[in-house]
């Protein structure tokens, strides 16, 4: 057993300063989720057939039959909790405690849930949205003012993993606001001619309202875990690092031969997601593929690889995809919480016992970000065994 660590601990000196952490997250351009340098083949809802280098060969990757619709199996429904009981009132406390172990059993089964009554302002939510939309149609000469360059991670494009041949049938669009924020500069980019001020704004303030959802949720899980709530989230107070991604999939032409995002698991401390009311996002469960019902007044949770490794797996960090489909546009907002780049992620000594021993070594998370790119690109499903405290230490998983 490791000597006794401190999770996400105070940072090791792997470069400071905010600008060097952002600049380590220039990764060679080989070996990392990257942009495909697209230029002409963005996906069009116009075209009749789909192009060539859309159509997905692995029919395991292919959004087909192998989906369960929830609403037939009542039992794979990705729970639905009420985060209104937080709201203080001594009546409330009981509740309280039940919410907790509710989305504690959510996390150990399905790695997700969604939360109603988030406390994030729906008028935020519309406006963040009205400003994606409005990025996204954009002339394509325009985006390409923020284009991704290939290896980096921030800027407009597609997703693409090394190794994959297929692109997605997506536009994405990925940003960060901590530690330094790249909002303005690229909406000073996109909207030249016009309020740049509208774009960057309305982001701001939804990312800022998200991050403030997901640290509540952070203590509540933690607690879940029978630590005291800021276990975790005190690590966080003034460095960390907070990024959201916009992803938008147009009506495809054969959504059958199509993947908007392949099978992933996300490689961050906790995702919180808002999908419009289109459905596309489908979790992996006992090998099978099951919608998550869009539920416009909720947001999606779901753990990340930083976060099954802190708990030790008690929480999964499950794979998931988007489907799209040939009549709809979809719009989802991904925000990610993350740990500074240096600091150490390492599964607290209390979670670990006899019966259930410690899985992971400690890392770093930039040590994470560049293995687990670099090795499991496409689905990430095994990246993290290659933290395994040792080869045969994978009990509990
Ligand atoms: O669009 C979705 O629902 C999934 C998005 C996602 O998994 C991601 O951005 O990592």
């Amino acid at each position: 057993m490791a000597a006794h660590q401190t999770i996400l601990s105070s940072p090791m000196h792997v470069g400071s300063a905010p600008a060097a952490m952002a600049a380590t997250l220039n990764f060679d351009a080989n070996s990392t989720l990257r942009n495909a340098g697209l230029r002409s083949p963005v996906p069009h809802s116009e075209s009749k057939q789909l192009p060539a280098m859309f159509i997905e060969a692995d029919k395991n990757q292919r959004s087909s039959e192998d989906s369960w619709e929830a609403s037939e199996h009542a039992e794979l429904e990705v729970p639905v909790l009420d985060l209104e009981v937080l709201n203080s009132g001594p009546d409330k406390l009981g509740q309280r405690q039940e919410l907790v172990k509710a989305m504690a059993k959510a996390c150990q089964k399905w790695g997700f849930f969604q939360v109603l009554n988030h406390g994030v302002d729906q008028a935020l939510i519309d406006r963040c949205e009205v400003e994606a939309h409005r990025m996204f149609a954009l002339p394509l000469e325009v985006k390409e003012r923020v284009h991704r360059p290939p290896g980096t991670s921030f800027g407009y494009g597609a997703n693409t993993w090394v190794n994959q041949k297929v692109l997605h049938w997506a536009e994405s669009f990925h940003m960060q606001l901590h530690p330094t924020s790249n909002i303005h500069e690229m909406a000073a980019k996109l909207f030249a001619e016009g309020d740049p001020n509208q774009f960057s704004s309305a982001v701001e303030a939804y990312m800022t309202a998200v991050e403030g959802l997901a640290r509540r949720l952070l203590e509540l899980l933690t607690e879940g875990l029978g630590l005291e709530p800021r276990h975790f989230s005190q690590y966080l107070e003034k460095e960390r690092m907070i990024s959201m991604r916009f992803n938008f999939y147009p009506p495809c032409p054969e959504p059958s031969l199509a993947i908007g995002l392949r099978a992933h698991t996300d490689p961050h401390l906790l995702t919180i997601l808002h999908q419009d009311s289109v459905a596309g996002l489908q979790v992996q469960i006992h090998d099978k593929w099951v919608t998550v019902k869009p539920r416009p007044d909720c947001f999606v949770v779901n753990i990340g690889d930083l976060f099954q490794v802190l708990s030790n797996t008690m929480y999964k960090s499950v794979l998931h995809r988007a489907f799209v489909n040939s009549s709809s546009q979809r719009l989802s907002l991904a925000c990610f919480l993350n740990p500074p780049l240096n600091a150490t992620v390492a599964t607290p000594p209390e979670l670990i016992t006899p019966e259930w021993p410690q899985i992971y070594r400690p890392f770093t998370w930039l040590e994470y970000l560049k293995n687990a790119y670099l090795y499991h690109p496409i689905t990430g499903a095994d990246r993290h065994e290659r933290f395994f405290l040792s080869a045969n230490s994978c009990a509990n998983s």
